[in-house]
């Protein structure tokens, strides 16, 4: 991106809230107005990522999802800032022509980790933020919480392709707060969280003594801690971060049971559909999107429902979250 396009942004910001304190990034990225004042002033901002737009689910129920949870967050007395790359532009809070414009792209936007960030950016395309680069912007511009639906993990016959997501590495180095459903039993869960130990991420399960398995409640693994509520949640981001331990968080909330039905259901898919992509010889960060797409075949449509439902129910516990932690920062 032009240095010029870099200053007009920031001038632009300035012009338009003289006021307001220039919260921290600005100038690097584009932060929506209404996400930089809330910023400025304190409020609890939500941070959410967009693979999950654009690979994740299939157009239009990835558009329709996408504005549901932002409306989720609102109502629970947050702001929401989804976070892309546009046409080079790392971009914090997107307008709802925006929000449309990358659903509409889907697969054919990039699929951005932090490795790939530099490259989106200097070519001028157009990046969908996984976990871990989303967590880079948060942390950049200053927004402690971040909600998705699950996150990467150490994969399946990861102890010889080395094939673990760099959303681990970044939980391991970035001061991030991310609320997800747990990790897929498409991934090897038990590694998972001895990976997360080794980095030194906390990771909590919330209401629950179990890791939560994201298409199911329980994944037959302890969870190396509890919290119970927002306020216990805020106060454990509040002690992680003054502390000043610089890893992440990684605040698992389980399904809500009414969908958790379902899953043997889909791990019966997930066994058919990982057995395809080892024959079919799909490896690196195809295979993530590869597994949903083909679960979601397999099962009718039940894991995309599953998958809709736990974002919302992840979107409103990370509100409630972000409300806390504004209320106890005050
Ligand atoms: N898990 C999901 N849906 C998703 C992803 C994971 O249920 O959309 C996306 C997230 O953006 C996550 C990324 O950060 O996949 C991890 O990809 P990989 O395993 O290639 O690191
Ligand atoms: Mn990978």
């Amino acid at each position: 991106m032009a240095s010029w396009a870099l200053s007009r942004i920031s001038n632009l910001h300035k012009h338009l809230s003289p006021d307001i304190p220039t919260p921290k990034g600005e100038g690097l990225v584009k932060i929506s107005p209404e996400v930089s004042q809330a910023l400025s002033l304190g409020k609890p901002v939500v941070a959410l990522e967009s693979t999950i737009i654009s690979h994740g689910m299939p157009y239009p129920q990835n558009l329709e999802t996408a504005k549901e949870v932002e409306a989720i967050v609102r109502h629970n007395g947050a702001i929401p800032a989804t976070i892309a790359i546009l046409d080079g532009v790392p971009c914090i809070g997107l307008s709802a022509e925006e929000l449309k414009r990358l659903a509409t792209i889907g697969r054919k936007a990039r699929k951005t980790a932090r490795r790939d960030i530099a490259h989106v950016v200097a070519t001028g395309g157009n990046g969908a933020t996984t976990v871990s680069a989303t967590m880079v912007f948060a942390s950049m511009v200053g927004i402690p919480i971040f909600v998705t639906g699950g996150i990467g993990g150490v994969h399946r016959h990861g102890e010889s392709t080395m094939d673990i997501s760099s959303d681990l590495v970044e939980l391991g180095r970035t001061p991030v707060a991310v609320v997800s459903a747990g990790v897929k039993s498409i991934l090897d869960i038990p590694r998972t969280l001895e990976y997360l130990e080794t980095l030194g991420v906390c990771a909590a399960a919330y209401q629950t003594n179990e890791f939560p398995a994201f298409f199911t409640e329980k994944s037959g693994y302890k969870a190396p801690c509890r919290i119970d509520s927002p306020e216990e949640c805020a106060r454990l981001i509040e002690a992680h971060n003054s502390l000043m331990l610089g890893t992440g968080i990684l605040i698992s909330v389980p399904i809500p049971s009414e969908y958790s039905a379902s899953g043997n259901f889909i791990e019966s898919a997930i066994q058919k559909a990982l057995k395809e992509a080892r024959e079919q010889n799909i490896t690196g960060s195809s295979e993530t999107p590869f597994l949903l797409a083909r679960v979601n075949e397999l099962t009718g449509g039940a894991s995309l429902s599953a998958n809709i439902a736990l974002v919302k129910n992840n979107a409103r516990v990370g509100a409630q979250i972000a409300v806390s932690l504004s209320q106890l920062r005050q």
